[in-house]
């Protein structure tokens, strides 16, 4: 039985390429130093694979931004803007259109980001136009392959199917489909895998996870003409179609008559598919059964999984079942191994869990154990796994009787405001007497190299609590007084004092476990941490009522109370599989509420409660919304509906794509949001044009995930356009997102730029009114 992956964790053990990445875009490495640091992890990642016995280890899933990006370059569907940069060596063309470009009297905007199916991994949209080329540029996945080779690991490139590819992108003008653009596409890729083949390839994987979504027949169509295409122009090469996140569904047949060498599909997510797909699976074609989770980090269930596998015994006599993790390990942590810190990852909670490089190893003692049939039976991984599994079911540590009881007693009323939006608003206005197009923030400033060390050697014990605090407090006093003198309406404190905000609540959270090396990519160089959480959530004390108390007595204007939902705490976390999310949900929800209500009882006029992760929790199949939908609102308004009606609650969402949720945002009943929408041009906007939003809305004016600064023409112009769809009274001016990743220089002459643009409006208004 064949054992392999779709792809391995790429920001390294230490966050190798982060750091090299970031260095070179200061300047402190040269091209080859970064090509080099490269090079040392994809080989760092194969060889940990190799060792660990897998058969089929993948290439050309590394990549030093994204593999979306990757695409974009390798099919030289290099947007049009970027033409005076062509020149450039690839590498500096690549991170120019992942980053912006403002040098050498160029002004270049990056590429929109967006996020990755249902996961916290953003990637770089493509864009798409009508008279759309494509030029192929072979080298990063010949590279690759060639660089395992010299290893002596014949690897297998990954890509991203043609489809997939096209479906990920955006039409950037009107009159066409990108999928009209699959017949000039189409050459791109028989080329490519042509090179690969003539490399010594034996096998390429496409993935094409849109496949696990419902599908127009264009779509289908579209499916059946790439892989007929390309089975033809390369039929000595094998492909293995690679599909996640959810089941085949009615796209089995499909999916099964394509052509294709090797079928993926994830097991994890959608165990029930594994009989139909056997149903309709050619002769011929193998079946990759994805069955170590690669979006959480419980333990395999090695039982479980081999009763599963039991249903494709027929394969297995003939030799046409594979074994591999459901997808891509780039959405877990590296390696368990390096978490020894038993005070935030008690020893029972770790051995509950594995992370890639246990993945590895499980996906290979499956493989091991399932050839091994009946005979398995007494084996020691099995029993000692066995033995865990069990062990974390009947723990102590994952139930708090206070918790379910609390959560068995909510009512219907405590998820309801006091007073409807329209006497709240008046009620709020005379309290905060905020001028038209109020400025405000989302909620993080800077966070500096000198805080970030700060705040790790707080955690090597270098400095004292006492220390730490007396030091934040000073940057959160200058913060105020440098908001002040911007001239922003509503401050905020600047989150000097939390390093990641999910992973800031989970730490002051019971029920949650944390890690200190448990990176995960969240887009290019950036990662996050996400937190664990083990058993029933409870709020032991209040969590930011201090901070919040510190910053409002160094001013006398309005400061915002800033949470994070439990929607987003949920989602931005590894969650228990032993109860519905929902209930997960809730319980987080209970705890927020508690500090919600603590911090309107210590004077915070208005509270922030973000939500940036509700759309990606959004389930692939649109049959489940509803469902998803009821439950999510509800546990924000369960977290924000004990306050009186003049406490001002705002949320916040990152992600554009909000047309299709906009009435269940509505219901959420804030009585302020403010919105990720500067990247995409204001297409938000759309969503508002159709749906009468009753609340208070601030659509994004500065695209805080570029160093750009935009000049205040183009935030005016972009509060036009929202003027054109939403009422001024309605309207409020800030960023699209918290500043934490920008440097202090460009956020304070991006904001001034803001505040500017917001009295130039209100000053045109006054006019008119
Ligand atoms: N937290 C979590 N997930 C997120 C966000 C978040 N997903 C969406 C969005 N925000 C992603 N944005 C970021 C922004 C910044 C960083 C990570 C994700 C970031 N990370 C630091 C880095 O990689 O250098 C490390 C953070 C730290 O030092 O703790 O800057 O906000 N969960
Ligand atoms: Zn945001």
């Amino acid at each position: 039985m064949k054992t392999h992956l779709l792809g391995f964790p790429r920001i390294g053990a230490a966050r190798e390429i982060k750091k090299a990445c970031e260095q070179y875009w200061r300047g402190k490495i040269t091209l080859p130093d970064l090509a080099e640091a490269g090079k040392r992890q994809k080989r760092y990642n194969w060889q940990l694979q190799q060792e660990a016995g897998i058969d089929l280890i993948p290439c050309n899933d590394f990549s030093l931004y994204d593999q979306v990006l990757d695409m974009v370059l390798i099919t030289g569907a290099v947007p049009e803007r970027y033409g005076a940069l062509e020149s450039l060596p690839e590498t500096d063309l690549y991170f120019a259109m992942a980053r912006g470009y403002q040098q050498n009297g160029l002004d270049v905007t990056a590429m929109e980001m967006t996020k990755w199916f249902d996961t916290n991994y953003h990637y770089i949209v493509p864009e798409f136009t009508a008279a759309q080329s494509f030029r192929l540029r072979p080298h990063k996945p010949l590279e690759e392959f060639l660089e395992a080779k010299e290893l002596g690991i014949a690897a297998k490139p990954v890509l991203i199917g043609p489809v997939s590819f096209l479906l990920l992108g955006k039409e950037k003008e009107g009159g066409f489909h990108r999928l009209d653009l699959l017949d000039r596409l189409l050459p791109v890729y028989s080329e490519l895998l042509q090179r690969l083949a003539e490399a010594g390839a034996d096998w390429v994987q496409l993935d094409e996870p849109f496949l696990v979504t419902a599908l127009d027949q264009h779509t289908k169509k579209a499916f059946q003409t790439a892989y007929t295409y390309l089975k033809e122009q390369v039929p000595a090469l094998k492909l293995l179609l690679a599909t996640y996140f959810e089941g085949l569904h009615e796209n089995t047949s499909l999916a099964c008559s394509l052509g294709i060498d090797a079928l993926h599909i994830d097991l994890v997510r959608a165990p029930g598919q594994l009989k139909q797909v056997l149903n309709r699976l050619p002769a011929s074609v193998i079946l990759s059964a994805g069955i170590v989770d690669g979006r959480n980090i419980w333990k395999n269930d090695f039982a479980r999984s081999l009763t599963l596998l039991s249903e494709a015994e027929q394969l297995k006599t003939e030799g046409r079942l594979w074994i591999a993790p459901s997808c891509s390990l780039l959405h877990v942590p590296f390696d368990l191994e390096l978490e020894s810190d038993t005070r935030t990852l008690p020893e029972a909670v770790k051995n509950w869990i594995a992370f890639a490089k246990q993945k590895v190893r499980e996906v290979a003692t499956i493989a091991s154990l399932a050839s091994r049939g009946d005979h398995a039976g007494n084996d020691p991984e099995l029993l000692e796994n066995r033995h865990c599994i069990e062990e974390r079911r009947n723990s102590s540590l994952i139930t708090n009787q206070h918790v379910q009881q609390a959560l068995a007693s909510v009512s219907v009323e405590m998820t309801i405001r006091n007073q409807p939006f329209r006497q709240r608003k008046q009620l709020q206005q005379e309290k905060l007497k905020l001028p038209l197009f109020p400025t405000t923030t989302i909620g993080s400033f800077p966070q500096t190299k000198e805080i970030r060390e700060l705040r790790s050697r707080l955690n090597q014990g270098a400095i004292s609590r006492q220390e730490y605090t007396a030091i934040i407090r000073a940057k959160t006093a200058d913060l105020i007084r440098k908001q002040e003198e911007i001239g922003l309406d509503v401050l905020v404190h600047g989150e000097f004092e939390r390093n990641d905000m999910v992973q800031y609540f989970g730490e002051q959270l019971e029920g949650f476990a944390f890690t200190q090396n448990g990176w995960v990519q969240s887009y290019g160089s950036r990662a996050v941490k996400p937190p664990l959480i083990f058993g029933d959530v409870s709020r032991p004390r209040p969590m930011t009522v201090e901070m919040a108390g510190f910053a409002m007595q160094q001013t006398s204007k309005p400061v915002k109370g800033m949470l994070t939902g439990p929607v987003t705490i949920l989602q931005w976390s590894f969650v228990r599989d032993d109860q519905p999310r929902e209930e997960t949900a809730f319980q987080i929800a209970l705890a927020i509420r508690k500090e919600v209500l603590d911090l309107e009882r210590s004077g915070v006029p208005l509270i922030q409660i973000d939500e940036p992760a509700l759309r990606e929790g959004l389930p692939l199949r649109r049959e489940q919304w509803k469902s998803y939908l009821d439950w999510a609102v509800n546990a924000f308004r369960l977290a924000s509906s004990g306050v009186d009606a003049s406490t001002q609650v705002h949320t916040h969402m990152c992600y554009s794509e909000f047309n299709d949720i906009i009435e269940a945002i509505g219901k959420m009943d804030a009585d302020v949001i403010t919105i990720e929408t500067s990247r995409s041009q204001m297409e938000l906007l759309e969503a508002f044009a159709g749906f009468a939003y009753p609340n208070e809305i601030g659509p994004g004016i500065y695209d805080i995930h570029s160093p750009r600064i935009p000049a205040e023409k183009e935030m005016e112009a972009l509060m036009d356009k929202a003027l054109d769809v939403i009422p001024a009274e309605q309207l409020w001016v800030n960023p699209d997102c918290g500043l934490k990743t920008r440097d202090w220089p460009e956020t304070e002459a991006a904001l001034r730029n803001m505040v500017s643009a917001a009295r130039k409006l209100r000053a045109r208004y006054a006019s008119v009114s």
